[in-house]
């Protein structure tokens, strides 16, 4: 088990471990495995690539129990994508919401490697019947603990894909991350990569993948990780998928002093979901300017950006970013009211003084 003490993360629950990155400290743009967010609704099950199979079953014409080996032996593909908890933000909704209180730190990038999940299929041959597929993690458990009234269990962690998403080229079973093994919170040896989606999508500990006739009405997605769609008739329950375009500040932090009349960097990341990131603002007081987005420029990475700013003079500033996507999707100002407590992608302003660079100590003049 990783030792938060010593990488900055914070603990945002013990048992199960959930930790969080600490976003003010973004530099590396793949983020290190030891500072990557962990977000487990279930205790890590254990298991050992030796006695570990893949099933892929359901609406298939030959069902396969695959070995790591055996995956590793098909065609390997590798990405970068990033991942973000549907939850990352959940803090900043008013009034307060239930569930892990993260601030900005579920998220993160990294590099991923593995079998693209539409080759596996192939090498099952999907029945024309199929319409999802059910990508099922080995943990189990009861939900939250049982502590509400309603939490079933024990069930497992599972959550289906469309069958146009399960056979694009963006999603990965991966058994590497950063070009290491999975380790055991993230997954291994085997987990879910589905690019442009929440975090929730990205199934650890993958034990199935079952082709279904019908879509699936499983807990993590009929009861949880899922938004209103308000039409004309009944308001209509869909499960979370793509993540919401959203830049976030990592420097300057909230409460930061700067000092007035020197350039200050202000530095963050911007991503979106299926959609690429078109352009990332930054409002310090004046309006909207464009951000820089820096590279690189990947499919289903995050973007790192900057703007340097000087703050005129002494005093308190207001600075705000947001992202648009390629189809114009904008974050928003205000708090959203269909998502339950989730898709957090709203501004959060950060408040931040400057005050006047004092002259230095008479004795550095020579006379
Ligand atoms: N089997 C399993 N997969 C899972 C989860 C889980 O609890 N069990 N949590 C999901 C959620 S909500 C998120 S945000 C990501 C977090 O992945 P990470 O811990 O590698 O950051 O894993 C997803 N996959
Ligand atoms: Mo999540």
């Amino acid at each position: 088990m990783r030792r938060p003490e010593t990488t900055g993360l914070i603990v945002r629950q013990k048992s199960p471990l959930n930790l969080e990155f600490q976003f003010s400290s973004l530099a590396d743009w793949q983020i290190p495995v030891d500072q990557f967010y962990v977000r487990s609704h279930f205790p890590p099950p254990g298991l050992h690539e030796e006695d570990w199979r893949l099933s892929v079953e359901g609406a298939v014409e030959r069902p396969l129990a695959l070995s790591l080996e055996a995956l590793k032996a098909l065609p390997q593909a590798r990405f970068p994508a990033v991942m973000e908890c549907a939850g990352n933000g959940r803090v900043f909704y008013e009034p307060a919401r239930e569930g892990l209180q993260w601030q900005n730190g579920g998220v993160g990038n990294a590099e991923w490697s593995g079998v693209l999940l539409r080759d596996v299929l192939a090498a099952a041959g999907v029945k024309p019947e199929a319409v999802e597929v059910i990508l099922v993690g080995a943990d189990r458990g009861v939900v939250d603990g049982g502590k509400k009234t309603a939490s079933p269990g024990p069930i497992a962690f599972a959550r289906s894909l469309p069958l146009d998403k399960a056979l694009s080229d963006g999603v990965l079973l991966a058994h590497a991350m950063n070009g290491e093994p999975l380790t055991p919170d993230h997954g291994y040896p085997l987990r879910a990569v589905v690019g442009g989606w929440f975090g929730m999508a990205w199934i650890k500990w993958l034990a199935a993948v079952r082709v279904v006739p019908r879509p699936f009405r499983g807990y993590w997605q009929a009861r949880d990780y899922f938004r209103w769609e308000r039409g004309l008739g009944e308001p209509m329950l869909v499960p979370l998928d793509e993540m919401e375009v959203k830049a976030q500040i990592a420097q300057p932090v909230n409460g930061a002093t700067l000092r007035a009349g020197e350039p200050f960097r202000v530095f963050g990341a911007a991503w979106g979901g299926e959609t690429a990131l078109a352009l990332v603002e930054v409002d310090t007081g004046e309006g909207w300017r464009p951000a820089r987005l820096l590279e690189p420029e990947t499919r289903y990475g995050w973007r790192f950006w900057e703007h340097v700013w000087t703050p005129p003079r002494p005093g308190r500033y207001t600075l705000r970013c947001r992202a648009s996507d390629a189809a114009g999707h904008v974050q928003p100002a205000e708090q959203r009211s269909d998502a339950e407590s989730y898709c957090a992608n709203w501004i959060i302003p950060v408040e931040v003084k400057a005050v006047a660079v004092r002259p230095g100590p008479a004795d550095d003049f020579v006379i």
